[in-house]
């Protein structure tokens, strides 16, 4: 296989450091915020000035109710990825090889006129869709973020499937409920019990677990917690249920089976509520603990227990996370795992039902940020978490389009999180490939680029940020000047479309701040100024349409247990783009073994759980995050390391037919026999060889459309 200098051991590893300048501008004491990172908490912060004007400690806002006056540990701690010393400050331009790590310093008029000139003719040679703008979640800030989309519509650049993170979550949970919301989530605090499923919030959203403790402190609920590892967050369950991997439908469906079978359904909602009870009824007759226990490891008796505790707790909060869906069947665990909470009717009372996330309830007109009007129809969708297959000229991933030559990449790094890592590097080391990557840090991908543009944080922009997890609208206004020449990500965009002769629309000449004006009249939710003052806005919709109790989302008002995954609806399908491999998933809550198995060649299953000090790829710039962390291991039960001929501390080597990665093993209890774990998205050099985690992870389209299974991979491990 080809392979760059940069992704062989001993090249240069750091970016050029430049220091950044010392703040001039005075500034108040206090200052408010939000956090713009990848995560459902969207915390409202409150920003301490220190005396010379340099930014200090971040806290959680106490007035919010739902961020209630905590922030994570890394996000508390900013200052220092924000004065971090390889903080990128000056346009870069590639002088050695590829991915050699040789930049030298150019201006930013040099710099986009260059961006300008490969991309026109990528365009020349080969079409507009040649071009691939390329981004992700690294800010959630709607304009910084989203004004990308912009951009590519005005110039007919290829679309971009956005397949990493919420494909299978979203549509599982849509296929039920008919809508992607749930009843409040600070209602947690009034729950008799709260299950939350296959996410780790003390490690991915704190403020989960000040809701559910509060619960727990002022009227005793219960805490369960289903995961395949025994994380931070089951540590401080009553309850703690370790699953095989993918196997979370089977455990679903023998609640639901006892449910049914000890008359704790409630019949009444369900005939009022739900579309086909008694068939659902008849269907799991067969899915029996014993049933379950077999898929899931649990004993059959633990499955009874918990069954019986859902049944009959009025007030049982769901709280259903992103892990869980990451595997091949992860859309019909989504969908199996909602569906009882149909059954038991918890949906009716304060403190209960299932919730995942509020993506809908903002409706927000977004198209001052986007354009879709400048939408030309027939342009392809490239899928992100195929960009490996893509940069090295599938043709089923390029999706009957041209090659793509040029892209500008901003708020995602996908060298590092992408799957099939090794074909994603192959990619990135093509000669005929222009990469202009906007970033804050020299990221393994924008190591790998021809270009390389420094980028503000968020303290250094103006943006607005809704959260996922919780149902306020934030404002987070620029705070303080950034290190050198770093520019926000809507100045690119306008600049670059200025330059392609694309820049007619508005949207192109507007400021963030009157983006967010514009947004907010729009939306009908004020203006800026009344937001800034107010700080945050509360879109919480009313108890009964968050319980759903004047129906639920689908046109009959029903709850679905039977979906039609083909036509449903597909919350992240890009329009006009084909489905995925959907025919053979089942129409009512069921197992579906579609996983990728162990078989005799790889005996074990692989999750890549988040690390807690790290945020995907981001903050493992952090010397404290990364001391925290240690290094990337492998963890595995004392009978796999017999099995695999390895001891605590071992060098380990760990791979399938897609490669081989490097790390040291520790022998834990807790994962069901044949599951390992492998926490974080470390860099890949932090990795012995520089292949890092996703060189094991698949890319193959996940039904029911496509999305990636980062947690559903079958590996080999032996001592290295
Ligand atoms: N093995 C494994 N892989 C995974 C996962 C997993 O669980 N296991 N999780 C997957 C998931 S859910 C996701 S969402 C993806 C996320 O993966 P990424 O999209 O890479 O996520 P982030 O680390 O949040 O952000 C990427 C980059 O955005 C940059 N950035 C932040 N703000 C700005 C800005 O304002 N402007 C610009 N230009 N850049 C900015 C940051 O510096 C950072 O380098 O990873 C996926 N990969
Ligand atoms: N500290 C930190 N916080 C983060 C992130 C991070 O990387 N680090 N990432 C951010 C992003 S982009 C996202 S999308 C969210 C995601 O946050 P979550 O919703 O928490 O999802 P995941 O992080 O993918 O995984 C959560 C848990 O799911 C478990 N899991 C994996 N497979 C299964 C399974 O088959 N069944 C069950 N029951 N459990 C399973 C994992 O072991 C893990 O403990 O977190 C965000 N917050
Ligand atoms: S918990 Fe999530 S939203 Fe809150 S500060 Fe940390 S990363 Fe940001
Ligand atoms: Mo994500």
């Amino acid at each position: 296989m080809l392979l760059c200098p940069a992704f062989q051991p001993g090249w240069p590893r750091r970016a050029p450091t430049i220091q950044s300048r010392p703040m001039t501008k005075p500034l108040p004491a206090k200052a408010v915020s939000a956090c713009p990172h990848d995560c459902p908490s969207t915390c409202a912060l409150d920003v301490e000035i220190l005396p010379d004007g340099r930014i200090g400690r971040l806290r959680g806002a106490p007035d919010n109710a739902y961020t209630a006056g905590v922030v994570c540990a890394k996000v508390a701690r900013y200052a220092e990825r924000l004065y971090h010393p390889d903080r990128l400050t000056r346009p870069l331009r590639r002088v050695g090889a590829k991915g050699e790590g040789r930049f030298e310093e150019i201006s930013w008029d040099a710099a986009l006129d260059l961006v300008a000139e490969r991309f026109l003719a990528a365009e020349a040679e080969c079409g507009a869709e040649s071009v691939w703008p390329y981004h992700y979640a690294g800010t959630m800030g709607l304009v910084q973020r989203d004004s990308i989309h912009r951009f590519r519509h005005a110039k007919g650049y290829s679309r971009q499937f956005d397949s990493f993170c919420t494909n299978m979550a979203w549509t599982g949970y849509v296929a039920g409920t008919g809508r992607l919301a749930g009843p409040d989530p600070r209602e947690m605090a009034h729950a008799d019990q709260i299950v939350i499923w296959g996410t780790n919030p003390v490690a991915t959203q704190v403020n989960v677990m000040t809701h559910a403790v509060a619960a727990r402190k002022i009227r005793g609920a219960r805490i369960v917690v289903v995961d395949v590892y025994r994380t931070e967050t089951m540590r401080q369950a009553d309850v703690g249920l370790v699953i095989q991997p993918g196997s979370d439908a089977a455990l679903a469906c023998a609640i639901m089976h006892v449910l049914f079978r000890d008359g704790l359904a409630d019949r009444d909602y369900l005939d009022k509520y739900t579309d086909c009870p008694a068939e659902l009824d008849a269907h799991l007759s067969t899915r029996t603990p014993e049933w379950a226990a077999a898929i899931t490891g649990l004993d059959a008796g633990a499955i009874e227990a918990v069954a019986r505790q859902i049944g009959t707790v009025k007030r049982t909060y769901f709280r259903l996370g992103y892990g869980f869906t990451r595997s091949r069947n992860g859309a019909v665990s989504m969908h199996a795992a909602t569906s009882i909470a149909a059954v038991t009717g918890c949906w009716q009372y304060e403190g209960g039902g299932a919730f995942h996330n509020n993506g809908a309830i903002y409706e927000l007109d977004k198209t001052m940020i986007e354009a879709p009007e400048l939408r030309r129809p027939g342009i392809r969708a490239l899928d992100q978490s195929q960009i490996g297959r893509i940069l090295t000229g599938d043709a089923a991933a390029l999706n009957g389009g041209p090659p793509v030559k040029a892209m500008l990449i901003q708020n995602t790094n996908p060298v590092s999180v992408c799957p099939e890592q090794a074909l994603v590097k192959r990619g990135f080391c093509r000669e005929d490939l222009f990469v202009c990557v906007h970033e804050q840090f020299m990221t393994e991908t924008a190591r790998m680029a021809d270009l390389v543009l420094p980028a503000t944080q968020f303290l250094e922009h103006d943006d607005i940020y809704k959260g996922g997890g919780h149902q306020y609208l934030l404002f987070g206004p620029k705070l303080t000047e950034a290190p050198g020449e770093a520019r926000e990500n809507l100045f690119v965009l306008n600049e670059l479309a200025r330059r392609l002769g694309a820049a007619d629309h508005p949207g192109f000449h507007m400021t963030a701040r009157e983006h967010v004006d514009w947004m907010l009249r729009n939306s009908g939710y004020g203006t800026l100024a009344e937001l800034e003052a107010g700080r945050w806005k509360d879109l919480q919709p009313d108890f009964r349409t968050a319980h759903y109790l004047d129906g639920f989302g689908h046109r009959d008002g029903r709850y679905h247990f039977r979906v039609d995954w083909g036509r449903d609806p597909a919350p992240n399908k890009p329009e006009g783009e084909p489905m995925g491999p959907w025919r053979s998933m089942p129409s009512l809550p069921d197992y579906w073994p579609s996983v990728e198995a162990a078989d005799a060649e790889h005996p074990f299953r692989l999750v890549t759980a988040p690390a807690r000090s790290f945020l995907n790829s981001s903050f493992t710039e952090s010397e404290i995050g990364r001391r925290k962390e240690g290094r990337p291991e492998v963890w595995l039960t004392v009978a796999d390391a017999a099995r695999a001929g390895v001891s605590d501390g071992d060098r380990v080597r760990m791979g399938n037919r897609r490669g081989t990665v490097t790390l040291h093993a520790r022998v834990v209890d807790g994962p069901t026999p044949g599951t390992v774990i492998s926490e974080g998205i470390w860099p890949n050099d932090a990795f012995e060889d520089g292949q890092g985690i996703n060189t094991l992870t698949g890319a193959d389209p996940v039904a029911p459309y496509g999305g990636a299974a980062y947690h559903d991979t079958a590996v080999w491990i032996r001592p290295a």
